[in-house]
C-alpha cells in the first residue's frame, strides 16, 4: 500500500502564536505532501513498496543505489515530519515530569540546561536540518542531523545512536514566514508546544 500523509493531529491554527497557522498548512500539506507523494514515486514498481516506512528507512542498504537517495530523502522527511507532529499540541509545553525530568536532570544538569544544549544543536545545524533528543542505553543524549537524516536510519547513516524521542525541524520553511532568519527566536518558542507527556510515553518505551 502506497504510503499516505497523516492527518494533523489538531488544526492548522492550534500551535498559533508559537508556530503560525500558515507556515502549519504549507510545511504539512505541501512540504509534508511532497515527501510522501516522492517518496511513492521512488518506489513504485519495486518490492520495497510492501515495506514499512520504518523498516525500509531503517535498512537503506537494502535499497537499491539508483533511488536510495530518494528514498533516504523522502522516506526520512516523511518520518520525521510524522513524528514532528505528534509531539506538539495546544496548551502543551511547560516542563517534563516523572522518569523523564529526572533522566534530563541526569544527562544535562536541569530543564534549563537541556533546552539550552538543545537550542544550541538546532541553532548549529548548518543549513537545513534536525535536532533530536534520543534514548542511548537508557542515556538521553542531544544529537543533530542534516537534510532528512534520522536517528531511525540507524549510525552507519545518520551518526547517532539510540531512539529519538524528540525533534524539531530547524528547516527555513518550518519558521521562516514568522520568524524569517531568526531560528533562535523559533527554537525558543517551540517549548511553549511540546507535549511532554507523549516524550514522557517514548521514553518509557524506549529506555
Ligand atoms: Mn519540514
Amino acid at each position: 500500500m502506497a504510503h499516505e500523509l497523516p492527518p494533523l493531529p489538531y488544526p492548522q491554527a492550534a500551535l498559533e502564536p508559537h508556530i503560525d497557522a500558515l507556515t502549519m498548512e504549507i510545511h504539512h500539506g505541501r512540504h509534508h505532501k511532497a515527501y510522501v507523494d516522492n517518496l511513492n514515486k521512488a518506489i513504485a514498481g519495486t518490492p520495497l513498496e510492501s515495506k514499512s516506512l520504518e523498516a525500509l528507512i531503517g535498512d537503506l542498504a537494502s535499497v537499491p543505489d539508483n533511488i536510495r537517495g530518494p528514498v533516504r530523502n523522502n522516506g526520512g522527511g516523511h518520518w520525521n515530519h510524522s513524528f514532528f507532529w505528534k509531539l506538539m499540541g495546544p496548551g502543551k509545553g511547560g516542563a517534563p515530569s516523572g522518569d523523564l525530568a529526572a533522566a534530563i536532570n541526569a544527562a544535562f544538569g536541569s530543564f534549563d540546561d537541556f533546552k539550552a544544549k538543545f537550542e544550541a544543536a538546532g541553532i548549529g545545524r548548518f543549513g537545513s536540518g534536525w535536532a533530536w533528543l534520543v534514548v542511548n542505553g537508557g542515556k538521553l543524549e542531544i544529537a543533530s542531523t542534516p537534510n532528512q537524516d534520522s536517528p531511525v536510519m540507524g549510525k552507519a547513516i545518520s551518526g547517532i545512536d539510540g531512539k529519538p524521542i524528540l525533534g524539531v525541524d530547524v528547516w527555513e520553511h518550518a519558521y521562516y514566514l514568522k520568524y524569517q532568519n531568526k531560528r533562535a527566536d523559533y527554537l525558543k518558542a517551540f517549548w511553549n508546544v511540546v507535549d511532554w507527556s507523549a516524550v514522557a510515553a517514548l521514553y518509557a518505551a524506549a529506555k
